[in-house]
């Protein structure tokens, strides 16, 4: 289904509220300003997880869930700056780096996953980015031609930052998304990374939709930002000229060894600065409201909250977990016990290529 968006009723000037704005749209908008957003991120909690939940209803089935599975295929010895990564070269974490794994494996790891219940699978490698990497291309087109063709599972890799011609060849080998996060708000991002732009992280993505793959974008909760960052970091995505098909909401896991986890265990207490649960819950839900189609993935650190935080995540409007062995380098909850806690709840997995396209 192609995405079509509606011009914000609100533009240029009555006095609708905002969430009146969220709730009344049939469409995702996408010139929403960041009062408005603020406005909605700010709604009592109470309000807001209700209004998020409605809203599901109305752009989702609410009793599916998307299980993806993600495989690390190209582990470590990443040259960028990441402050919170595992995989980057310039932190002592115990991370070694590895080669690349072979096509063979990579297809024995996907037969496994769709074994267990996942529709996508996901393979990420830690590089800065894909240029000058062609037996690189060659192999990993290969291997998402085979996990299409041979296994009927949707594919998405996230490799750093391509090019034009290079999201054309994964469009041709019939990807069906790229993730590359914007990870924060414009305004903390210099904080986290310096090896490369806010813009470049923007012009992959530009490339990936441009190209006709859905983009994955989301970012990280917990790097040491604020709320003003919440509501900034959700302008970003809200705002882009097509909304992220789909949309990783990662709560940082603190790695030793990372600056991130440092600066971290060094803020008072009382900090600002430190991610509370509820904010988790507050941006979810605002992403729900402002971004009606996404699908909403619960992704790195769920293995730290307990059951019924997690449930808050989804009546806030998550409709999509990873679920396996790992994540790329942390934990991950499996599949059996992921299985049995949706079913609990009364959610089944969405099926492969349901919803055909969200470009
Ligand atoms: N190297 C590629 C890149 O950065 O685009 C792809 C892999 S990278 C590990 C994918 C995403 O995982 C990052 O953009 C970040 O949002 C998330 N991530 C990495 N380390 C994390 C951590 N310790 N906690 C939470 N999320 C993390
Ligand atoms: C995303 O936003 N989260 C996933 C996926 N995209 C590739 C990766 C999370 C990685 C968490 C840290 C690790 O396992 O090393
Ligand atoms: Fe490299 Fe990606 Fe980790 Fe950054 S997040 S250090 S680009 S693997
Ligand atoms: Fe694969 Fe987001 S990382 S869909």
């Amino acid at each position: 289904v192609q995405q079509s968006y509606s011009i914000n009723p609100s533009q240029p000037a009555t006095h609708m509220k905002a969430i009146d704005i969220a709730m009344s749209t049939e469409r995702p908008i996408n010139t929403w300003t960041v009062e408005e957003i603020k406005e909605i991120y700010n709604m009592p909690l109470m309000e807001l997880a209700f209004q998020a939940q409605v809203q599901h209803r109305k752009f989702h089935d609410p009793t599916e869930v998307q299980l993806c599975t993600l495989l690390s295929i190209k582990t470590g010895g990443c040259t960028e700056d990441c402050k919170y990564c595992a995989q980057s070269n310039r932190y002592d974490t115990g991370v070694e780096a590895e080669k690349m794994i072979s096509i063979e494996e990579v297809l024995a790891k996907a037969k496994t996953a769709k074994e267990n219940g996942s529709t996508r699978f996901c393979m990420g490698a830690a590089w800065r980015e894909m240029k000058g990497r062609k037996s690189g291309m060659k192999k990993i087109t290969e291997m998402v031609k085979k996990i299409n063709n041979e296994l009927k599972l949707e594919t998405c890799v996230t490799l750093g930052m391509i090019d034009k011609q290079q999201a054309d060849d994964f469009a041709k080998a019939g990807l069906t998304a790229y993730n590359h996060n914007i990870d924060t708000s414009r305004e903390h991002y210099p904080n986290v990374i310096s090896t490369r732009a806010f813009s470049d992280r923007l012009a992959t993505i530009n490339n990936v939709q441009e190209a006709g793959i859905n983009a994955c974008t989301g970012g990280i909760l917990g790097l040491g930002e604020t709320e003003e960052d919440h509501v900034s970091f959700l302008h970003t995505l809200s705002t882009m000229k097509r909304h992220p098909e789909s949309l990783p909401i990662n709560r940082l896991v603190p790695i030793k060894g990372t600056p991130m986890a440092k600066e971290l265990e060094n803020l008072p207490a009382n900090s600002e600065r430190k991610l509370k649960f509820e904010q988790i819950l507050k941006t979810i839900a605002t992403a729900r409201l402002i971004m009606p189609n996404s699908i909403i993935r619960l992704a790195a650190g769920r293995y730290t909250m307990k059951e019924h935080e997690q449930f808050l995540c989804f009546m806030c409007g998550c409709n999509a977990i990873f679920t396996g062995e790992k994540m790329l380098t942390t934990m991950c909850n499996g599949w059996k016990e992921d299985i049995e806690m949706l079913k609990k709840w009364g959610l089944k997995p969405m099926k492969s290529f349901e919803r055909k396209t969200y470009v």
